[in-house]
Formats: structure tokens, sequence, C-alpha cells
């Protein structure tokens, strides 16, 4: 197995903190220099249509993309300790919150990212617009998380799962997004200063 990978891109530190926290070692890592654009070249377009990273190619050359995807078959190969959830009530409930926040705060924090940060202007045709809108956006997905946390030490109860993982990351990528985080999402920070203290995180 290789998993292509992109440095401190969100996206690709997801995986690596899955991996961390199942106790998986990191298959053979292919680094993947955004930005001499190594993902745009034909031989990465033939095996990722989308040109994004990470990609996990399996020993059969199946190439799997998307995040999510390449999470579940980890899940899947090495079930403990399950982070999508093990009974039927918990799964969906975790699949719940993962895709709030992915949809939610993610989606909003990529977009400004995107449209709005000087080194992305090669890659996206920015729309200040949009990047301003999303911007709007991220207070109501912050205060979502703050109240789920209110009651949890994670964002599904007392364990961490892959929601606590897109959500941090998240919130990592508020910064280069030049999105400041208010004082007044006490259990954000509380529970993002834990998470920035797991070794996984380092990954
Ligand atoms: N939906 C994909 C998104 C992957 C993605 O956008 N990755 C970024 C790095 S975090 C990328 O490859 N960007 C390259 C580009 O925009 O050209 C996933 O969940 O993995």
């Amino acid at each position: 197995m290789k998993l292509y990978d992109g440095g401190r891109a969100p996206n690709p530190r997801r995986v690596r903190i899955f991996f961390a926290e199942k106790g998986v070692p990191l298959p053979e890592l292919v680094p993947v220099d955004m930005t001499n654009k190594e993902h745009k070249t034909a031989a990465f377009a033939r095996m990722n249509p989308s040109q994004r990273l990470p990609v996990l190619e399996l020993d059969d050359g199946t190439a799997l993309a998307e995040t999510m995807a390449i999470c579940r078959y980890l899940e899947a190969l090495h079930p403990e300790p399950s982070l999508f959830g093990r009974e039927a009530k918990d799964q969906a409930t975790i699949e719940m919150w993962n895709r709030r926040i992915e949809l939610g705060l993610f989606a909003s924090v990529t977009a400004v990212f995107r449209h709005s940060h000087p080194s992305m202007a090669e890659f996206e045709e920015q729309v200040p617009e949009w990047a301003q809108a999303n911007r709007e956006q991220i207070e109501d997905h912050l205060w979502l998380l703050e109240l789920q946390l209110a009651g949890n030490d994670f964002v599904c109860g007392q364990t961490l799962t892959v929601a606590d993982i897109t959500a941090g990351i998240a919130i990592d990528f508020m910064k280069p997004a030049k999105l400041p985080l208010p004082e007044d999402f006490v259990q954000i920070r509380r529970w993002h200063s834990a998470l920035s203290g797991r070794t996984s995180w380092k990954a």
C-alpha cells in the first residue's frame, strides 16, 4: 500500500491522524508537492481523476481517493478501536455529526481558504463574494459544535470518533483561512486543546 500525501493540507492530515488513532503504522508515503502542481500531472490524474489528495493505492493497483472512503477502508480492515461506531445507533450518530461538520464547518472554512488565500489563486477561480458568504456562516457552524460539546468530552460522547478528527481539522484550518475562534467558544477551546495534545495530532 502507498499513501499519496499532501503534507500539512487538511485532508491528507485527516487520514494520517486516522491511521494514528487506529494504531496502524502509515503505509509507504509518497509526498506530492501541490505547490509544484505534482497532483496535476497526467500520471496522477490517471490514478485520481479528481486530482486531489490524499490517495491510498492498494497493492492490487486500486486507487482509493476521498478521505472518508480511505478512513472507512481502514476501519473495515482494523475494526478496533472503532472510530465509526459499532452499534447501529452509534454508527448513525457518528455519521450524522461527521456529515454535519464536513458539509458545514469544514466546507465553509475550506471555501473561505480556497476563495480568499493568495496561494489558492492558481487552483481556484476565486470568488471573493463566496468567501465572504461562507465567512458569515462560520459562527452558526461553531455554535452547533459548541452546544454539542457542552455535554460531551468528544463530539459523539466520551470517546474520540472520526467526527472529532473532521471537526478538529476544520478548527485547525481556520488559522490559515484567517478565521479567528472567538473567546466565547469555551467548549470548543477545551476540546480542541485536548485534541491538539494527542500524539495522533502530530501525524
Ligand atoms: N473530497 C476530497 C477533497 C480532497 C482535497 O480537496 N484535497 C486537497 C488538499 S486538502 C487538494 O488535493 N487540493 C488540490 C487542489 O485543489 O488542486 C476528500 O475528502 O479527500
